[in-house]
């Protein structure tokens, strides 16, 4: 029996699916991303995209009606694109598992190192993952974290009593495991009704603010957006 050195090096390893990937990328070195199962075009734009550190996952933004079952193409969606073989396989991000497909345009993903994890900001309003949760009746875009082993969703831009936000949040970051997630927001993350409210919620540990803090009067918000940095704790 003969192998090359590669291949003996992903038996050794136990990785088929890293040989799979290099093999594939051998065949080309630019390679459609959004692609379709039979490797043509989406028949929509897609930008945004966002890459894990060994370039086997590409989350991206897509208006494409055709790159993933079931999509209308009527608003912009999360895909993850795995390059791991030779046709793309796509999995739709913006989605939850209790209530299926995310009802407004979602965008703005990063995806995580290993691609685990896939950020993104959506003003759809039925992204929650289960019924147990609030319903998203702020009227604004959210930061939301879909998960690929358990396929769901779950809101990120949250206030210390796990509440929604009242301003938008769009925009995220993250770190590369995951596990710290900065998102952009006009919300003071307060409630209006308590005086001192705001730096209350913000020293409660969970959520930081990089910025210093100016209080604004309690009837009129700030109109700049401001960083905040959510913890998820070890991923
Ligand atoms: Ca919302």
């Amino acid at each position: 029996m003969v192998l090359d050195t590669s291949a003996l090096l992903a038996l050794l390893l136990d990785e088929p699916e890293a040989e799979a990937f290099r093999v594939a990328l051998e065949d080309a070195d630019t390679r459609l991303v959004s692609a379709r199962p039979d490797g043509r075009a989406g028949n929509g734009a897609s930008t945004h995209p966002t890459v894990t550190d060994d370039g086997r996952y590409v989350a991206y933004e897509t208006l494409a009606s055709d790159l993933l079952p079931g999509d209308s193409g009527d608003y912009a969606d999360i895909a993850r694109a795995d390059l791991a073989g030779r046709r793309v396989k796509q999995v739709l991000v913006s989605r939850s598992r209790f209530s299926g497909h995310g009802n407004a345009a979602s965008q703005r993903p990063v995806i995580s190192d290993a691609g685990e994890f896939v950020l993104f900001d959506s003003l759809a309003t039925n992204l929650k993952p289960s019924e147990s949760v609030r319903d998203d009746a702020n009227g604004v875009r959210d930061v939301f974290l879909w998960n690929a082993p358990t396929g769901n969703v779950s809101l990120e831009s949250r206030d210390s009593t796990n509440g929604y936000l009242h301003q938008h949040s769009w925009g995220p970051a993250t770190s590369s495991r995951g596990n710290y997630v900065p998102f952009v927001s006009n919300d003071l993350l307060a409630d209006e009704n308590l005086p001192g409210h705001a730096l209350t919620a913000l020293l409660d540990g969970r959520i930081t603010i990089d910025a210093a803090l100016t209080p604004a009067p309690e009837d009129q918000p700030p109109a700049f957006p401001m960083i905040y940095l959510r913890y998820l704790g070890q991923q």
